[in-house]
């Protein structure tokens, strides 16, 4: 069989974001668009000759037939091995996994995460490296340049790979295994948790949960650790089987998607805990009785007990957090006497923490927390640390925050997002408020003032790569933090997303609506960066 070399037309939008390329299925579509990319990828990481690529995505509509042109032009690239998850699936977590346990050389997995899927959805395509981990800024950017030039990609002509049978397939010197996707990543957590404990939970018979897979990648894994490993009843997995569309929904778990779970812990009778993941399964909302847990404060709890799980028994090293994320992990780390990193927003950042073993657990206010037990955020392994910690304290979820904000305090967060912003607009609002920045301190907005303001930019301290414009932080002689971003995973305008957070520790007032306990600095916000003139939006499109 020849390798075809295929003339191709360089695109200039080919610049990956937050997390990976992410467009319109339509744009992935057009002619050499996918296979652009990749080549562009297997460039920058070539001779990829005798190496090992691991293959999966989230089921979203276009993933099989993306899935054939990688495998073929893996093939025309001359990689000497392909793990492909069956029917194409792997979540971004088990993907991680399956690169590590495999010491492949990386792995290309398809998802756009928690954006919709469907032929007039959204696609994405990322590149994770050896340690498991999203591409750094670094290597990402030499992607993006090889885009830039790109005058033809490697393939050649083959029949599609059956992807719904596990078994392996030699063509050339290519060997295509089709791998169970679901058992790697079990394996790894029960390596973690204490099962034969929370098994207890279930059989108790008085503890009722519900798993809302939101009709994305993590059903099949969700199935087999809950229901099967850990003996919940089957049904415990609802929405669990992936869909091309995820049901016409977004697969993101937060109050506003995940309504048909937050249902079931809120009315007659209540569940006592309630988890969902999004598309690609590494995001992870957690819910107790008529409690929500908001992200930020769920890497605090989880950092300062730690030592419940079996994983962590030993200690931890360190914990890092993404800017726009709440302090609440800080004031643990305080406590625990460990050092606590603040990164940009995007996996990516914590990659090179976690390879130093400078950090063990990390997490966003994007409802993403995980640990060095892989390189990406891990859904399912958050609800399986709740459900450990659970099993553990033998309380209520409720009554676990809270106890945690008696002993640390509480810091309220919100982020309102403004989606579909016109993106010019949405850029001069962000340069308005870029050049206010040294004017800002000791001016008063809504009755507040301000301390200090900048645009936030991070130096790595492992390898000194220094990232710049991630944010503009304003923080308040209230205790509050204002921060303004755009969105780097949209594919349709701009996104403006604004975080709110302020800090409280009077025992009176550790349990009010954070809408209501952030009021002010709502009005703040609007005072000071003129949200309704620039964006024309009355009111955030999403709030969680
Ligand atoms: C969003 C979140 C960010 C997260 C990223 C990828 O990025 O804010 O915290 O890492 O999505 O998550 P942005 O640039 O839109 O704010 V996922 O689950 O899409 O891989
Ligand atoms: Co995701």
């Amino acid at each position: 069989m020849t390798i075809k070399h295929v003339s191709t037309q360089a695109f200039d939008d080919q610049k990956p974001g937050t997390s990976g390329l992410r467009k319109k299925v339509t744009e992935f579509q057009q002619t050499g668009y996918l296979e652009n990319f990749v080549q562009a990828i297997f460039n920058t990481i070539s001779p990829c000759t005798g190496k090992m690529l691991v293959l999966g995505g989230d089921g979203r509509f276009y993933n099989r037939e993306a899935i054939q042109v990688i495998i073929q032009m893996a093939i025309g690239n001359g990689f000497s091995q392909v793990l492909v998850g069956k029917n194409g699936i792997l979540s971004t977590p088990a993907a991680s996994c399956v690169i590590r346990k495999n010491k492949a050389c990386g792995g290309i997995i398809l998802s756009a995460s928690h954006n919709p899927g469907g032929p007039d959805e959204d696609f994405g395509i990322k590149f994770n490296g050896e340690n498991g981990g999203p591409a750094s800024e670094k290597l990402t950017e030499a992607i993006f340049q090889q885009t830039l030039s790109m005058t033809h990609y490697q393939t050649i002509d083959t029949t599609d790979i059956a992807l719904d049978q596990l078994g392996t397939t030699q063509v050339e010197q290519t060997q295509i295994d089709i791998i169970d996707p679901v058992s790697d990543y079990a394996n790894l957590m029960e390596s973690m948790f204490d099962f034969d404990l929370m098994k207890g939970l279930f059989k108790r018979g008085d503890f009722r949960m519900c798993f809302d897979a939101m009709h994305a990648v993590n059903g099949p894994y969700a199935k087999e650790i809950l229901e099967k490993r850990l003996g919940a009843p089957t049904g415990t997995v609802i929405n669990g089987i992936p869909l091309t569309d995820f049901g016409g929904g977004h697969p993101d778990p937060n109050l506003v998607h995940a309504h048909e779970l937050v249902a079931l812990l809120h009315g007659d009778d209540p569940l006592d805990f309630g988890a969902a993941s999004d598309g690609d399964g590494d995001r992870n909302m957690v819910l107790g009785k008529a409690f929500y847990i908001n992200p930020c404060d769920s890497l605090a709890i989880l950092t300062a007990n730690a030592d419940c799980i079996p994983a962590y028994a030993k200690g931890i090293s360190g914990v890092a957090r993404s800017m726009p994320t709440s302090r609440a992990v800080d004031r643990v780390a305080k406590a625990m006497n460990i050092p606590c990193y603040e990164t940009p927003t995007g996996w990516k950042f914590f990659g090179n923490l976690l390879d130093a073993g400078k950090i063990t657990l990390c997490g966003e206010e994007s409802f993403g927390t995980g640990s060095d037990h892989v390189r990406e955020k891990d859904g399912l392994w958050a609800v399986l640390f709740w459900l450990n910690l659970i099993a553990t304290k033998k309380q209520p979820v409720s009554e676990i925050v809270r106890n945690h904000w008696t002993k640390f305090g509480r810091d309220y967060f919100t982020r309102h997002d403004y989606e579909a912003v016109d993106s010019a607009n949405a850029e001069k609002m962000i340069s308005a408020l870029k050049e206010k920045i040294p004017s800002l301190p000791g001016k008063i907005f809504a009755g507040i003032t301000v301390v200090s303001a900048d645009d936030f930019q991070y130096r790595d301290p492992i390898d000194n790569s220094k990232t710049t414009a991630q944010g503009v932080r304003v923080y308040l002689n209230n205790g509050g933090r204002i921060v303004f971003r755009l969105s780097g995973t949209g594919t349709q305008g701009a996104t403006l997303r604004v975080y709110l957070d302020c800090y409280q520790n009077k025992p009176d007032l550790l349990g009010q609506e954070p809408q209501q306990a952030l009021s002010e600095l709502i009005e703040v916000a609007q005072a000071l960066a003129g949200i309704k003139q620039f964006t024309g939006r009355e009111k955030p499109d999403v709030i969680t």
